[in-house]
């Protein structure tokens, strides 16, 4: 381990408790899972603002409930390299996936105030709310904002106790006119920076510590559903039965075989049949999927061939076929130059050849692209484990992770800013 590397154990060590501490602010006292504009939400950014101020960062929550910090640069007032990630979780969740960046983004933010380093840029900290989609079913909505990127009907979108959006915007104090005010002008950006867990299995395999990001997977979310005819359990023949629930799980095996077949991928994580009585033939089903892939073109190839397999499966068993699209995010690449410096950082760890991956999760920086170009630092975490509590890391990895996001900064500053 290079020295510089051992001696951000320290931090390291910081960063895995602040974790511990961030996995202790769930709605559920036996498993960690926290959603946009909860209560835990608002104690959560509490905890990173205090975090963020003792790296002697300004903070503020913008319109969209976002936590931001802010480290002036040489002078006031310059344009911002943005470090960051979510603090938003899925369901029993593990407690590195988003929050693990945000605490790399403001020790590495400390590390310059302490250095007293003045950079040609302001260093921004932002940790973005739902991420991940768990409470409204679509996802990024911290980060279309600042991106500029809303979609007004979002406002409609209900959870499942019924509370819209806009109802709970209202609820967490947040005024959804303002909701505009948290984009963020392309020129008052330099870039974005996000350090995440792989959350696979590749840098594990690759016997390495950090990875470099290519680009982020396309992904599309639908609620597809399949109808046929409510019946008796007993008195209903198999050659009478319009079975929607029987359909439904072969459309679902049929997804993971094409989604191979296809060089894809595709999730069924949630299924639900109707009415929901033991002794009744299903007369409907509704499940999720959850279809991404390196490449869009690939991505779109395999839906056409599930809707065919739905179109077949429906045909044979008299049953009828929909689909609700619930979230759309293309294939975006990583920012060339930005992909340059995080290399840079890696190889300051003494990685001479930094591995490169396209992330088969989704991030933030999906939505941040639309304003300014971004990159990504992967961490390697056990067994390529997420979305579940065994999620881990090695405090090695951290210590790798700090020294390599803060040379990436420091790249970033060597940079000419002169050109316009
Ligand atoms: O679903 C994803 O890929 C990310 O973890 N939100
Ligand atoms: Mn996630
Ligand atoms: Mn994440």
């Amino acid at each position: 381990m290079s020295s510089a590397v051992d001696a951000a154990l320290i931090d390291a060590a910081l960063i895995l408790d602040r974790c511990d501490e961030l996995a202790a602010v769930s709605s559920s006292p036996d498993h960690l899972v926290r959603v946009h504009l909860s209560p835990e939400h608002a104690a959560a950014n509490a905890l990173v603002a205090g975090w963020m101020a003792e790296a002697g960062l300004s903070t503020w929550q913008d319109a969209a409930g976002n936590q931001c910090g802010r480290l002036e640069g040489e002078m006031p007032g310059l344009p911002a390299l943005l470090l960051g990630s979510h603090i938003d979780t899925v369901p029993d969740a593990g407690r590195y996936d988003g929050m693990l960046g945000v605490l790399l983004a403001i020790a590495v933010a400390g590390r310059v105030r302490d250095a007293g380093l003045r950079l040609p840029f302001a260093l921004e900290v932002v940790a973005f709310s739902d991420e991940e989609g768990t409470r409204f079913g679509t996802a990024l909505l911290g980060s279309r904002a600042l991106a500029g990127t809303w979609n007004d009907q979002w406002w409609n979108l209900s959870d499942a106790a019924g509370i819209t959006l806009v109802e709970a915007f209202q609820d967490f104090g947040l005024d959804p006119a303002r909701l505009p005010s948290a984009f963020r002008r392309p020129e008052s950006l330099v870039g974005y920076l996000e350090a995440h867990i792989e959350q696979g299995p590749f840098i594990e395999d690759a016997d390495r510590s950090l990875a470099v990001v290519t680009s982020i997977a396309g992904a599309r979310r639908f609620t597809l559903a399949l109808t046929g005819h409510a019946g008796h359990a007993g008195g209903t023949p198999y050659d009478r039965r319009r079975d929607a629930l029987v359909g439904a799980s072969e459309l679902v095996v049929a997804v993971e075989r094409l989604s191979i077949a296809d060089g894809t991928i595709g999730t069924v994580g949630r299924m639900q049949a109707f009415p929901g009585g033991v002794n009744v033939i299903p007369g409907r089903a509704e499940f999720s999927l959850d279809l991404r892939a390196e490449h869009d073109a690939d991505r779109d190839e395999c839906l056409a061939h599930i809707r065919s397999a739905a179109a077949e499966i429906c045909a044979r068993r008299g049953l009828e076929y929909t689909e609700t699209e619930i979230y759309r995010a293309d294939a975006v690449p990583c920012d060339a130059d930005l992909r340059e410096v995080v290399a840079t950082g890696i190889r300051s760890t003494g990685d001479a050849e930094p591995l490169e991956l396209y992330s088969r999760a989704g991030h933030d920086g999906v939505a941040v692209s639309a304003v300014t170009g971004f990159a990504m630092l992967f961490v390697r975490c056990a067994g390529g484990v997420s979305h579940h509590p065994d999620e881990s890391v090695r405090a090695a990895d951290v210590a790798a992770a700090v020294v390599a996001f803060e040379a990436a900064v420091l790249a970033v500053a060597e940079r000419d800013f002169t050109q316009p």
